[in-house]
């Protein structure tokens, strides 16, 4: 029978203990249960939030909080309905071993519509990988598509084998805590099909979305030619200046193809204002 060595306590290396200890770690790890320590109740819980816009891109936390210094590895899977939410990238930095990043990976058994599996390993030591309370083990970027309310839940897989896991993990059974998210409606004040917090000019219909000086504000109430967030006499100037030229012009407010009269008209309900508003990001609005 194999006798399981012991951890060794104070490293002096940290780098170089860390890849070791790793690497010996996943030789012996199925051989010696429970040698992963034993710790106060494990926790990892979904971090999100309550409300999401329809059509709105936003971001899940893992995190975990372990009560413990040892090393952990595990796998867990977070379950989703694919018709609500689909996942649009995931990161990580606590996932140090080839194959254990999912999907992607050849490692990675399922890659099911609402079931996203992660594969990883942490070494808790306070030199290699300090975990201080609550620590974020990955971050899911997901789009909501459909209105309503989903469950966002944990479930264990410390039974997926596979790639460098063969022979399974380390029984892992902290407590899972799970979330819900509701996604509502998003509003398009001026009803020309673009969402609010996606329309670069919020009050003028222009679902085009055009925006020739790609600053965040649509071309048709973006008459601040000099992008100084102020429409005046300067503006004005190169507006007069770009009369009757034709083309793409940022001095085309409307769209049409030429700079003249309609797009003066349009400029003259901004003057000695400000352009926009503008529902994405863009210099005026910070
Ligand atoms: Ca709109
Ligand atoms: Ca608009
Ligand atoms: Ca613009
Ligand atoms: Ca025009």
């Amino acid at each position: 029978m194999m006798k399981c060595p012991d951890i060794p306590a104070h490293p002096t290396s940290a780098s170089r203990f860390g890849r070791g200890l790793l690497v010996w770690a996943f030789l012996f790890i199925s051989l010696c249960p429970g040698l992963v320590l034993a710790g106060s109740g494990p926790s990892i819980w979904v971090q999100a939030p309550d409300l999401v816009q329809q059509g709105e891109q936003f971001e899940i936390e893992i995190v975990g909080d372990f009560g413990v210094q040892g090393l952990i590895v595990g796998g867990l899977e977070v379950q989703y309905d694919s018709t609500m939410l689909t996942i649009d990238a995931f990161s990580t930095e606590l996932i140090s071993v080839p194959g254990g990043n999912c999907p992607g990976s050849a490692a990675c058994p399922d890659d099911t519509p609402g079931r996203f599996l992660i594969v990883w390993a942490g070494h808790l030591t306070p030199l290699i990988a300090p975990f201080d309370g609550p620590t974020v083990m990955g971050t899911l970027t997901m789009t909501a598509q459909e209105v309503g309310e989903t469950p966002l839940e944990l479930v264990d897989r410390s039974d997926f084998t596979g790639g460098w896991f063969d022979g399974g993990f380390q029984p892992f059974t902290p407590t899972f805590l799970n979330t819900t998210v509701e996604v509502i409606p998003a509003s398009d004040t001026d009803g020309d099909t673009i969402f609010d917090f996606q329309d670069n000019c919020l009050l003028v219909p222009n679902a085009d979305q055009r925006d020739t000086d790609a600053d965040g504000i649509g071309n048709t109430c973006d008459p601040d030619f000099t992008n100084n967030c102020h429409v005046a006499f300067d503006d004005f100037e190169i507006l007069s200046n770009n009369f009757f030229m034709t083309g793409d012009l940022v001095t085309d407010l409307n769209g049409d193809g030429i700079t003249n009269f309609a797009d003066l008209q349009i400029m003259k309900g901004f003057a000695f204002g400000p352009p926009g508003p503008s529902g994405v990001p863009n210099s005026c609005s910070q």
